[in-house]
Order: C-alpha cells, then structure tokens, then sequence
C-alpha cells in the first residue's frame, strides 16, 4: 500500500436537534472528510475532531493542521506492508494528534479493503453482520422533556438509551426516565467529566437506578480517582475520555477504575489501537462498545465496521442517519430495523458517497499529494480560509 494523494476538505452540517452535553452545545457540524487514493483505488475517511477542545485537545483546526504538516508527509508516497504498519509510524517521536492520525490511519485500511476487494469490517476481523443500535441523548430543559426524548427512543427500537448528565441535571432527571420507562429500559448515564470525587453525591444516587453502566463521572484524564469511585459505586463504570491507548486501558484493568469501555477509534488513533484495545479487553473479560462523535455518514461506516468484532458486546452510539441529519451525505444512508444495522457486506466502507453534495457543502480543500510535491510545497490550496 503506496498512499499517493490525500485531499482535506471542511464541510458543513447542521444537526436536526442541538446536542448539548456537560462540556458544551452543538448545533451544526463542522466535519472533516479525506479522499485517499492510491494504486488505482480511492476512499473517503473522516476525521471526528469537534470544533471546540472541550472533549479532548482537538479540533478540527488543529487536526487539519495536523495531517496536512506531520500526518500526510509520513505516509505519502510511502509503502506499507499493511494497514497495521501505518500507526506505529505515525507514533514514532510524534504526540499526541490522535484524531488527525486515525482520519489517515483508518481511511489506509479503507483502502487497503477496496483494493483486496473485501469489506472493511471482514478486514478488521468482524464476526457479525449487524450490530446493536443504541442513542445518545442531549440534555433536555426539563426532566419531563428527557422523558419523553427517551420513551420515543424506546419506541423507536434502540437497545440502549444513553442519557447525558451534569451537576443540575442528573438523579431528578433519570430518576424520572426510569420510574416512567421502567425496570427494565436498558438505560445509562455520561457525564462527560462535570463530576469530581468530592461532590460525588449525585452519582452514589444514580447508583440507586440500576444503570447498565456511568460514563465518565469525573476528569477526562483521570484513571485513579474514578478507580475509587468505582470502589464506592455497584453501577460499572465506563470510561471514555480516559483511554487514549492500550497502555491506559491496561492500567484501567489493573487500578480497577472501570468495568467497560467506550471505544472511539478516533479517539484512540484508529484501528490498530482499536483492535489492540478491543483484544486486551475480550481476553480480560471487559465487555467494550463503540462510542460516536456525530459523525457523518462517512465516519459512521468506520463505527459500524468496528462495533462487528466479537467483543463488542453492547449496543454502540451508533444511531442511523436520520437521528443526526436532514440528509447524510452517503447513499443508502444508515438504517435501524428492530434495533439492529446492517453491517455492509460490499466492498471497503460499503456505502457510496455523494461527491456532488460535498461538493456543494465545502467550505475549504486541500489536496497533497507526492506528484505535486514540487509545486507550492506540495500543496495545492483551494479557499484556504
Ligand atoms: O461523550 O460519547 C460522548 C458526542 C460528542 C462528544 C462526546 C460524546 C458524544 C456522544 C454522541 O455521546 C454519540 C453519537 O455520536 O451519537
Ligand atoms: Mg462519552
């Protein structure tokens, strides 16, 4: 695998409904998508960085200065035996940047699918030809209004509903949800790190509901105080923010700071760290899920290839298209039947993007490729703003 040209490109998005979570609101995207080509083949990625740093350093600011400086001449025009090769490459004397390194990463294992003629998710080692569907919940002005978001997302045939909370919003709030829905509702709780150990009250309550698990209660880089709240807590703990890597789920294991965990490819670099993370974890017995960062159609069809490994044993945020979007920019768009979506059998992501959309929806392109490497340093810029 010789990776010849990588274009950037921004487009925008609106969200039907505002997401807001404990960190911040969300009312339209702003999305980072990659077209790789090489030997003859092509793919699209997408990079999940938000707009603000407020779920981890990233953005896609820096993301795209990321890949277009450090990423891109690492991986251009060089040949790789696998796709498994690329992130140690990317590793080497090279921090940090998780989310700009697994756009490429992922979008060479796309690649690598399409020219082998196989589907993403059999390259990966998926076992399953659907996965569960679970959504994730903003938080509501009012504990009645989280009812009734939640009681439509049950009807709707989720398998999980993921209700997010902050200091406010959190006991009267599922407390809520749980006594209408029910015992049984498979419901859990993500607080994106708006918790600390010493005001740790709300989450003893929470422990009270039967929660299938709470997600990240307290600092985004934090292993060893969530390691003592999941002393005092019943309820699992799942981390997110926290696992960056293998080694931090490792010490997860051992500090005892978590029973689950949230993976985001993105978040952790991409595939091989995904799958490293994913295998440490079946051999421990940690059951795994796959988390989402409203991505696009694009991003989506990575989540779905990966949530089909064996230890993904939870349904993943991984909500259909029309959860997030008036229109997807990918045909056919992502479907939920009984609570399922299909893994794409076909060839590489399996779903085909509409480049006249994007077309229209980019805001800025850049395309770097080995060819033009003596040409504006490589660069071809187009309404860089
Ligand atoms: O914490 O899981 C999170 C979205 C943006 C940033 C962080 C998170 C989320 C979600 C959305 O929960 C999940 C989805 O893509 O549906
Ligand atoms: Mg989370």
């Amino acid at each position: 695998m010789r990776l010849e040209c990588l274009t950037l490109r921004e487009i925008h998005l609106p969200l039907k409904e505002p997401f807001r979570i404990s960190s911040g609101i969300q009312r339209s995207r702003r999305i980072l998508l990659l077209q790789l080509e090489a030997d003859g083949v092509a793919a699209w990625s997408e990079c999940v960085a938000p707009e603000e740093p407020n779920y981890c350093s990233e953005t896609i600011d820096t993301a795209w200065h990321a890949i277009v400086h450090w990423v891109a001449p690492r991986v251009l025009d060089r040949s790789f035996a696998s796709a498994a090769e690329v992130f140690p490459a990317l590793q080497h004397n090279f921090r940090g940047h998780l989310m700009a390194k697994a756009a490429v990463e992922m979008g060479i294992w796309a690649l690598t699918a399409e020219q082998r003629g196989v589907s993403l998710a059999c390259l990966l080692g998926g076992t399953r030809n659907e996965v569960e569907v679970g959504i994730s919940l903003g938080i509501q002005v009012s504990p009645g209004a989280l009812v009734e978001r939640a009681r439509r997302a049950l009807e709707e045939g989720y398998r999980k509903v993921k209700l997010k909370i902050e200091p406010g919003a959190d006991v009267e709030y599922v407390r809520a949800v749980r006594t209408e829905l029910g015992p049984r509702a498979p419901l859990m709780a993500d607080a994106n790190n708006a918790y600390s150990l010493d005001a740790a009250e709300p989450l003893l309550r929470l422990d009270e509901l039967d929660l299938i698990m709470i997600e990240q209660p307290l600092a985004w880089d934090d292993l060893r105080q969530h390691a003592e709240l999941q002393r005092r807590l019943r309820t699992p703990i799942c981390l997110d923010e926290s696992i960056t890597s293998v080694e931090r789920a490792r010490e997860m294991a051992e500090l005892g700071s978590g029973r689950v965990i949230n993976i985001k490819p993105g978040r952790v670099g991409g595939f091989a760290a995904s799958i490293a993370i994913h295998d440490f974890c079946a051999a421990q017995g940690i059951p795994v899920w796959c988390g989402g960062m409203l991505e696009s159609g694009v991003g989506r069809a990575y989540n779905v290839a990966l949530a089909s490994l064996p230890n993904f044993t939870k349904p993943g945020d991984i909500s259909p298209s029309s959860r997030y979007w008036e229109r997807d920019v990918v045909s056919p768009e992502w479907s939920m039947h009984d609570g399922m979506m299909t893994v794409p059998a076909g060839r590489g992501i399996g779903v085909e993007v509409d480049q006249e959309r994007i077309e229209q929806l980019t805001v800025r392109r850049v395309r770097l490729g080995s060819r033009e490497a003596g040409r504006q340093g490589g660069k071809d810029v187009d309404r860089h703003d």
